[in-house]
């Protein structure tokens, strides 16, 4: 009988006990992120039970409203957005909340502050819903720097500036991924004991990959160094294999399998969305995070994404993350000038 290996079974790393460990690393630490993250744990758990009952609980189907972009607001992102709001302010460690359902920010009240800034999209790929295509939850996290009263400025910062990152992904299994800054980390919900286990340690992305993963249906209106590139994944001229597109449509999903199985995810500009589609703070910014602390890059066209410094809230950008080597030669189109018409 293996006693080491059932010792290691029932010697379970829960979410919640990984971050109490690295806390103590940091002897000065008062437990103020622990707490908000069990927050934020809390909100996808509950999100991901209401993900799963939305066909039974007939929650599909449009609340009426329409979001900041203009889109149609499904039941349950107005649920998720509600859900994150609260717990995030109930953590009594947060003080700016920026959510892809609200036009504005919002400034916790005094009594209830603490020192942590989080941007989120409470549920992204909701045009998925109704087919049960998996979805997620993004967030990202920065800290107020010194105790005086928060402003807008202190969430228009570079990415690179994030204290932590993650996403949560309710596909056929319930999926925490997070960074804290050293490393990427994934965890999976264990419905028995309501408990996300760690599944996925240390996780590295491929240094090049075999799929990349775009909207082709936008190739029409695309640059020169993004055309270009397609091409080279479908007819390579280096005597490599073509690689084999994916495109869920739902990014959480999508850069999940790009950060297990490598290659690259592009949402780029184009002719008729010049900024691309994906909001800064909230997409790209987390993930751009999780991308590097897995050894990846993610790049704007123009930069590396994470010294972006946005100048307002809802801000968009083209994105093109993954694979170290995948994302270089992507880098090597745009500074050959491939964009000149
Ligand atoms: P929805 O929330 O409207 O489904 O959009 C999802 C999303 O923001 C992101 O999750 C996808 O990567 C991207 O849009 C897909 O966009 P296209 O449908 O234009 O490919």
């Amino acid at each position: 009988m293996d006693h080491a290996a059932d010792a290691y079974r029932t010697d379970l790393m829960t979410i919640t006990r990984y971050v109490l460990n690295e806390q103590s690393k940091y002897p000065e630490s008062r437990g103020d992120f622990s707490i908000l993250l069990n927050h934020i744990v809390l909100g996808c758990k509950f999100v991901c039970s209401a993900v799963n009952k939305a066909g039974l609980a007939k929650l599909i189907g449009l609340a009426g409203e329409t979001n900041v972009q203009g889109e149609e607001q499904k039941k349950l992102d107005v649920l998720s957005n509600e859900v994150f709001v609260k717990a995030l302010i109930s953590s009594g460690r947060t003080c700016i909340l920026v959510s892809e359902e609200d036009e504005e920010a919002t400034f916790v009240k005094p009594s209830q502050r603490g020192r942590y800034i989080v941007v989120f999209d409470p549920l992204d790929g909701s045009s998925n819903i109704d087919c049960g295509v998996s979805i997620g939850t993004i967030f990202g996290i920065y800290t107020l720097k010194d105790a005086r009263e928060p402003t807008l400025d202190d969430v228009l910062q570079p990415g690179k500036n994030m204290l932590a990152a993650g996403y949560c992904m309710y596909g056929s299994s319930c999926t925490f991924v997070l960074s804290t800054g050293s490393g990427v980390n994934g965890f999976t919900l264990d419905p028995s004991l309501g408990e996300f286990i760690l599944t996925h340690p240390d996780i590295k992305i491929p240094q090049k990959g075999k799929i990349y993963s775009v909207n082709e249906g936008n190739a029409k209106n695309w640059d020169g160094p993004t055309a270009k590139y397609v091409e080279k994944c479908k007819f390579p001229n280096d005597g490599s294999s073509p690689k084999s597109l994916r495109y869920i449509g739902s990014m959480v999903a999508d850069v999940h399998r790009t950060l297990l199985y490598g290659g690259i995810f592009l949402y780029p500009a184009d002719k008729k969305s010049p900024n691309g589609k994906l909001r800064v703070l909230y997409e790209v910014f987390p993930m751009s995070f999780l991308m590097e602390q897995a050894g990846g890059q993610a790049f704007t066209g123009k930069q590396r994404a994470l010294d972006l410094v946005p100048n307002k809230i809802h801000e968009r950008s083209p994105i093109f993350l993954g694979s170290y080597d995948d994302v270089e030669e992507i880098k090597a189109l745009y500074a050959a000038g491939e964009n000149k018409e």
